[in-house]
């Protein structure tokens, strides 16, 4: 598949998505949305993807942001309609059936920041900058930041950090919870694969229906969230996998698993 601001290829059941604008340091426009749109569902129905990872290409930013130079000039219908483009595209990151995970390579800001709060798990380069920059743009965060900031490290750091548009360190990133883990910038690529091949070792259709079942639970009361994980835990007696891994634990072997 071959995009204009986006490469993408499939290795050892890993799909790796690197956005390409380097002289933009990756700014998210237009043409990055619309490869995105095209690009998501085909991963989401491709079952030989088991693990995606987002990152940037060069060694400096992951996403310095929404491309400012093509929001300067926006009306308020255009700017509606792009917030509304940012929601779907990144929406659809989140609900990508395979986990997501963000190799922070450098600047996470605005909408880079909100697109690695998309991902599942974000690894961070000792390198990495993240911050919500939008109030001294004079317009709030576009791409959920106000929504899923919060969320990942509550209420209060999300405020001060929005607020006074303050740009934090990977340390800090790490410590707030912003940042799953923070790794050496050389080593960040390398440390996203061995992630995602251990969540690969685990049954891929066990693993979907977890992140179905956290994600679902986040957006609704803990009875209801509660409901649909019976569901979804019922749904694995149906698998081969649930067949496989509780037998090799009676048989004392390690579990072959086929993500069916
Ligand atoms: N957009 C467009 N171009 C950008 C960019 C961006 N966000 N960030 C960097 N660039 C471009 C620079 O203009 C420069 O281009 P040339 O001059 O070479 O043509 C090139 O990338 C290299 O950048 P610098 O020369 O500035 O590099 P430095 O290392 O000196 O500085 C920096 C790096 C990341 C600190 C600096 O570039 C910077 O401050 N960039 C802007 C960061 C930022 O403010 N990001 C947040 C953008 S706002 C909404 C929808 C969406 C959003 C909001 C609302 N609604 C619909 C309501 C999202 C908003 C954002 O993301």
């Amino acid at each position: 598949m071959e995009y204009s601001t986006l490469l993408y290829g499939v290795e050892d059941g890993i799909g790796t998505i690197t956005i390409n604008r380097p002289k933009a340091l990756n700014a998210l426009n237009g043409a990055v949305m619309a490869d995105f749109t095209d690009l998501l569902p085909k991963i989401a129905a491709d079952e030989a993807v088991k693990v995606v990872i987002i990152t940037g290409s060069g060694n400096k930013s992951f996403v310095a942001g929404a491309d400012i130079t093509e929001m300067q000039k926006m009306s308020a219908i255009e700017g509606r309609k792009w917030g509304k483009l940012g929601h779907e595209v990144f929406d659809k990151i989140e609900k990508l059936p395979q986990p997501v995970i963000a190799a922070v390579n450098g600047f996470a800001l605005g909408g880079g920041c909100e697109l690695a709060m998309a991902c599942d798990i974000r690894i961070a380069a000792d390198s990495a900058l993240f911050g919500q920059p939008e109030v001294g743009l004079g317009i709030t965060p576009g791409f959920a930041g106000t929504q899923r900031l919060p969320r990942l490290v509550g209420k209060g750091i999300a405020k001060e950090l929005i607020y006074t548009a303050s740009n934090i360190d990977a340390q800090e990133a790490y410590r707030i919870g912003l940042a799953n883990k923070v790794v050496p910038a050389a080593e960040l690529m390398e440390a996203a694969q061995k992630l995602a091949k251990k969540i690969m070792s685990k049954s891929s259709t066990a693993v979907q229906l977890c992140k179905a079942a956290i994600n679902e639970g986040l957006d609704v009361d803990l009875a209801s969230g509660s409901a649909y994980e019976s569901e979804v835990f019922g749904l694995c007696f149906a698998t081969e996998d649930q067949k496989e891994g509780m037998t090799a634990f009676v048989e004392k072997r390690k579990p072959v698993f086929t993500g069916k």
